[in-house]
């Protein structure tokens, strides 16, 4: 909740609303106040929606106090901007942070109900694709425990992502009705909404003052309208806000067509302008250069920038002064837009003179790199540009030019460099390159992890480097251990308690403290009858997805993340029916059993992806539904991964799949989670996985696979596939398997665009990682058989893992970045 609202006069709420009695009393009310309805009548949404009012009343309280702290201490404040933030689930997370899942649980069963039920009822908000939007959301939380005054800026989209379904083995797609039922954790603040302008062209004139401006005529105005959600940091008085933006028209109705008599036409304005929020674009880790995406940045971004200078003005503070109250963090270049936009307010609407405005903006932006693939640069066609954003357009290229001036003393004479440098690509159709835009406009950049931020200077930014080497720096991504330990693993999270305290909640480092148990033989069983718990769970809920029943005594074996063939799932399933071709030759081979575990949604547009899933769900068919097998290999897919579905994958992982060809993911955030969880990596050089190997030792962790440096050199000398293909003769029996229609009832064409590109192109190196993994997986199955030592590995897993917590991270982003501290807050 912004400062705006602090002085407005608010009930009071103190701790003794946390009681029992009064907790059932609240919830009470809210049943039959808010959902209209008595506890015999009532459906379990009502139930729900019920607590999630109690629940955030009880936020409230912190919630003001917080922004009237902040606003009192003129605190500088991180802006989180993100074009997603993937929340998950919010009833959990805000009991935990509250310490009232107890005090509750009892409340509801005194009223005959169960928690439990009532959590499963929560419709998770899908704001994301994939680990950036996760980034986001476990960045929130860390700066509220940390007591950092921050607020999240984003998009509420009213279409999250789709929800997967699969179908014969194939990923179906379904809309995302979030909304449904309504949100019960936001409230919508009407009076702070702002107007945004799109299209239309520039006129230059001279005002009063006989000063030269330029005005910018849009072709039309779209309304922005925040929506607030408490951000409670685990057992502080801080509660940050997460403010989302939905699109509405400026008037309910367009006068001027209204009344020529064109009441369609006039509604059907409205309706475009609330298409603008209306669906999270489901591309992850590539660009699709729509121009509604272009306007969608552009909305989020420019409403949080109208919003902090209101804040701004609030504290009474001069515009001069923004970037002492506010630091700004571009999470990739989604809202890098907002380098030219808050020069455009600066300049054009506050009329600060450009060199000024250029100082406060650099010193205002810091930018996240998430990404070195190529098909995920943003860059906008400069027609396309000019029509949705001609006042940014004509600031950009102003940018440019003293840019380039600057880069011309630089680079004396190196004029490729310069065209390499500028923030317009004109090697053919022009475009404008926002990561350009992103590093120019900021004083910091950062990749997510070391090899990550290493090779963007070595790599695609590295004529930036070579200007400016000060503003790059690294930052490895890191999960909360709120909810992906305390919340998701319960009973791991009190075992640990019982041994060390529950520090470790606050501060994830404190979790070496149980490496010593990795020897006590007590503790080790204790540990392994959690993991066997956690696996029954996930077995149950795998049944009730899928139909298919595993056994928990197998080893779970697990991989979930988006699908795309960077991550090489496909590299996978060639191993899983090689595994299958054995068994099939020897039927009594004798090899830990063990189930794998898929799930990850493919872009819908991304045929490759969606043909890995249909390879994974038909291999699994076969080897599912064949008696020889003995049950020793199971695959199963699970549909929709998500937040929700997460809380119950990583506690029960025993091995997590980190297999990307090396240089490719930046740095993975899941494989964080399952080393917290007690999963061992199998895994390559690549992204994080240096790091956790790094912590936990070379001797808990499974390494395969070519290095950075060995793709680089391997790809200059020239990658034949083919070479490694004739030197494995198991590869390329499963190839053929594949191939002749096996797996796809005799339809040999099916995964023939898959193979043929493995056997031709093979772009992410399988079939030269391929022996390494299927060796590595060996030692897997060997190590599996000592079930003590792989106990004792897992534990320490996870008592080495104390660096992977976004705490650490935001700890770092603070100190070297945003010079953001922490500000207590003060209860009135
Ligand atoms: C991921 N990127 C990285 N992108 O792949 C992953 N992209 O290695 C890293 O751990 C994570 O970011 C956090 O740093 C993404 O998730 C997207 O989802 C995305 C979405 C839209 C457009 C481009």
């Amino acid at each position: 909740m912004s400062a705006a609202d602090s002085s407005v006069a608010h009930p009071e709420h103190d701790r003794s609303s946390l009681s029992r009695e009064s907790l059932k009393r609240a919830f009470l009310d809210h049943l039959l106040y808010t959902q209209g309805k008595s506890l015999e009548i009532a459906s379990k949404n009502d139930l729900y929606q019920s607590l999630a009012h109690t629940v955030r009343d009880r936020l409230v309280r912190s919630w003001f106090d917080t922004s009237a702290t902040h606003q009192k201490r003129n605190a500088r404040t991180v802006a989180y901007l993100s074009a997603e933030f993937l929340m998950g689930p919010y009833l959990g997370n805000n009991l935990l942070s509250l310490g009232i899942s107890h005090e509750i649980r009892l409340a509801m069963s005194e009223l005959g109900l169960d928690l439990d039920e009532l959590l499963r009822q929560e419709e998770e908000p899908g704001l994301g694709n994939g680990g950036l939007g996760r980034l986001a959301a476990c960045f929130i939380d860390s700066l509220a425990t940390l007591e950092v005054p921050a607020i999240g800026y984003g998009i509420r989209y009213e279409y999250g992502i789709f929800y997967q379904t699969i179908m014969d083995g194939w990923q179906v797609e379904n809309t995302d009705a979030w909304l449904r039922y309504g949100n019960p954790w936001e409230i919508q603040h009407a009076e702070w909404a702002v107007q945004v302008k799109l299209g239309g062209h520039t006129e230059q004139y001279t005002d009063d003052s006989g000063r030269f401006r330029v005005r910018w005529v849009p072709e039309k105005t779209v309304a922005g309208v925040p929506f607030d959600s408490p951000i409670p940091g685990y057992r502080v008085d801080t509660t940050n806000t997460l403010r989302l933006w939905r699109a509405e028209a400026t008037e309910a109705f367009d006068f001027h067509t209204f009344n020529r008599g064109d009441y369609l036409g006039a509604v059907n304005k409205k309706v475009t302008s609330e298409n603008l929020t209306k669906v999270l674009y489901p591309n992850d880790e590539s660009v699709q250069g729509k121009e509604l995406r272009l306007e969608q940045q552009y909305f989020f971004v420019s409403c949080s920038l109208q919003d902090m200078l209101r804040l701004q003005q609030h504290r009474g503070q001069p515009v001069t002064s923004f970037h002492k109250s506010f630091a700004i963090q571009l999470n990739d270049t989604h809202p890098s837009i907002g380098v030219a936009e808050l020069m455009r307010l600066l300049i054009d609407e506050h009329l600060v003179p450009w060199d000024r405005a250029w100082d406060i903006t650099r010193q205002t932006f810091s930018y996240t790199n998430h990404t070195l693939l190529p098909e995920a640069l943003e860059r906008w066609p400069l027609e396309l540009f000019r029509r949705v954003l001609p006042r940014h357009l004509e600031i950009i290229f102003e940018i440019n030019a003293r840019f380039l001036n600057e880069a011309r003393i630089h680079f004396f004479g190196d004029e490729t460099r310069i065209a390499r440098l500028s923030l317009i690509d004109e090697s053919g159709e022009r475009y404008v390159r926002m990561a350009h835009l992103a590093c120019v406009g900021s004083h910091a950049i950062n990749g997510v992890a070391d090899l990550h931020s290493e090779l963007l200077k070595r790599d695609l930014l590295k004529d930036f480097y070579a200007m400016w080497p000060d503003k790059f720096t690294s930052m490895t991504n890191g999960v909360t251990p709120r909810r992906w330990v305390a919340l998701s693993n319960p009973r791991m999270g009190k075992l640990v308690t019982r041994c060390i305290g529950d520090g470790w909640i606050k501060d994830w480092s404190r979790i070496r403290e149980i490496e010593p148990y990795a020897d006590d033989a007590a503790f080790a069983a204790e540990w392994r009858a959690i993991k066997r718990a956690n696996k029954i769970d996930l077995a149950s809920l795998l049944l009730r997805k899928t139909g298919i029943k595993v056994d928990p005594d197998s080893m779970f074996d697990v991989q979930v993340k988006r699908i795309h063939e960077y991550k090489r799932q496909h590299l996978s399933a060639l191993h899983i029916a090689a595994l299958y071709h054995r068994v099939k030759s020897q039927r009594n081979l004798d090899i830990t059993p063990r189930t794998f575990i898929f799930g990850g949604k493919a872009a819908p547009g991304y045929m490759r992806a969606k043909l890995m899933i249909k390879l994974i769900t038909a291999i699994g068919d076969v080897i599912n539904h064949d008696p020889d097998v003995r049950d020793r290999i199971k695959v199963v897919f699970i549909p929709n991964f998500s937040v929700t579905v997460g809380q119950c994958v990583y506690p029960a992982a025993e091995l997590s799949e980190q297999i990307s060809l090396a240089g490719k993911e930046a740095s993975g955030t899941g494989n964080m989670k399952f080393a917290m969880n007690g999963a061992l990596t199998i895994g390559t050089m690549d992204g994080a996985n240096i790091e956790i190997r790094d912590e936990v030792g070379e001797d808990v962790f499974f390494l395969f696979g070519l290095t950075a440096e060995e793709v680089y050199a391997l790809r200059r000398e020239g990658y034949r596939p083919m070479d490694f293909l004739r030197r494995d003769g198991e590869l390329h029996a499963v190839i053929e398997l594949i191939r002749s229609g096996f797996f796809s009832r005799g339809d040999s064409a099916l995964f023939a665009p898959l193979i043929d590109d493995l056997l031709n192109h093979d772009p992410y190196m399988l079939l030269a990682d391929y022996d390494s993994y299927a060796a590595c997986h060996s030692r897997v199955d060997q190590a599996y058989r000592d079930t003590q030592a792989w106990t004792r590995m897992s534990i320490l897993n996870t008592a080495r893992s104390g660096k992977f917590s976004s705490d650490r991270a935001i700890g770092e982003y603070c100190d070297r970045i945003w010079k953001a501290r922490a500000v207590p807050v003060e209860k009135r």
